[in-house]
């Protein structure tokens, strides 16, 4: 049986906000678009939230709930470095780490021996580094796998943590609302709504062919969720694959010479930033060309890793068809190791 943490950082964007100005401490507040702009929420702090404001309303409706609402714009860049710290932390405690978004990951703990190996141990300690390290709680669920953790994480937030022990799964999972679990929308939660199934318990009175027939393939992981069973592994961080960089210039390049000194300039950024990926093993250099009416062509191949190298690729592509380009791109790509190295957070628009 697996140890699962799932770790989920409380009123993250908002969290980092309030740990920087006092004076968004004891106010309700939140962060996101102006009103002027038909902005909408990040998110609220916990304050805001009593009066029902939530992440992703528009920042008009908002302020009509809650007219005091104090307002920041977001700072993208203080809530990614404050999100690498709290990813720096998780590593410490296992490689196996699944990021969900800036603020939320998947552990797999099953096999460390950290605290004798009690996986909510290891969340109380991670959940303590988080807070002496960034000042920033989190909330933390353990459970025997991916779908229990996660509900678990949900149970004392802000600043707690649920543990889903085996025997405790089947009083757990039977009282759980449908729209709790992972994979269910509004959509499909309106029609399980309708035919009478709200928990997780009256989905148990369906067999599995019942719910492949009601809801398709997903019906067949429904049959398993609605009973605390889930065998989704932690997924650890995306392999890089490739390293590069490219420009698009403010007007067209005709002639190859001023093509020659973007590569070098190029050529030295890619060097640079590949310092950092001395764990992996360059297989492939590549260019990338995208002409004036946006036709895109690359070239790859085993070349040394020079500027030579780049040029030669450039030219011999760009002799074939010497328009004018909008674009240009040069970069490597990587022998792929059997383990994943490096971590990649998925984007929060
Ligand atoms: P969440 O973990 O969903 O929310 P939260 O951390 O603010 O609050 P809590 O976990 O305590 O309930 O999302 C993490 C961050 O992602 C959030 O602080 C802001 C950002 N986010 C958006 O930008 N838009 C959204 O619609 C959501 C849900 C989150
Ligand atoms: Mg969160």
């Amino acid at each position: 049986m697996r140890k699962i943490i799932h770790l989920d950082m409380d009123a993250f964007f908002a969290a980092v906000e309030m740990r920087d100005n006092p004076a968004l401490r004891n106010v309700p507040m939140a962060v996101g678009g102006s009103k002027d702009r038909r902005g909408v929420l990040c998110t609220s702090n916990y304050a805001a939230r009593k009066f029902g404001v939530r992440a992703a309303m528009p920042t008009a409706h908002a302020l009509k709930l809650c007219p005091q609402l104090v307002l920041v714009k977001p700072n993208f860049h203080k809530y990614s470095e404050a999100s690498e710290k709290v990813f720096e932390i998780f590593h410490e405690f296992t490689d196996f780490v699944e990021p969900m978004s800036l603020d939320e990951a998947y552990l797999d703990v099953s096999n460390s021996t950290d605290f004798k190996g009690s996986a909510t141990l290891i969340a109380q300690e991670i959940r303590k580094q988080i807070f002496e390290r960034t000042n920033l709680t989190a909330s933390a669920g353990i459970a025997p796998n991916k779908l229990l953790a996660k509900l678990a994480s949900d149970i004392n937030k802000p600043n707690g943590l649920f543990t889903v022990s085996p025997n405790l799964v089947d009083g757990f999972i039977e009282k759980m609302p449908i729209e709790r679990i992972w994979g269910i929308g509004k959509v499909t939660a309106k029609k399980m709504n309708e035919m009478g199934i709200k928990t997780c318990k009256d989905m148990q009175g369906y067999t599995r062919s019942e719910l492949i027939h009601l809801f398709g393939k997903f019906g067949d992981m429904l049959f398993d969720f609605c009973r605390g069973i889930d065998e989704r592994e932690v997924e650890t961080e995306y392999e890089r694959k490739s390293l590069g960089t490219e420009e698009t210039f403010s007007s067209d390049i005709k002639n190859f010479d001023e093509m020659k000194e973007h590569v070098a300039r190029m050529f030295q950024e890619v060097k640079e930033a590949l310092e950092d990926y001395q764990d992996k093993t360059v297989k492939n250099l590549h260019v990338k060309i995208k002409y004036f009416d946006f036709k895109q062509t690359t070239i790859e191949r085993q070349l040394p890793l020079s500027e030579e190298s780049f040029l030669l690729l450039l030219e011999e592509r760009w002799c074939q068809d010497p328009r004018p380009i909008r674009l240009l791109g040069v970069g490597v790509k990587f022998v792929e190791s059997k383990i994943p190295s490096l971590i990649q957070l998925p984007l929060l628009t």
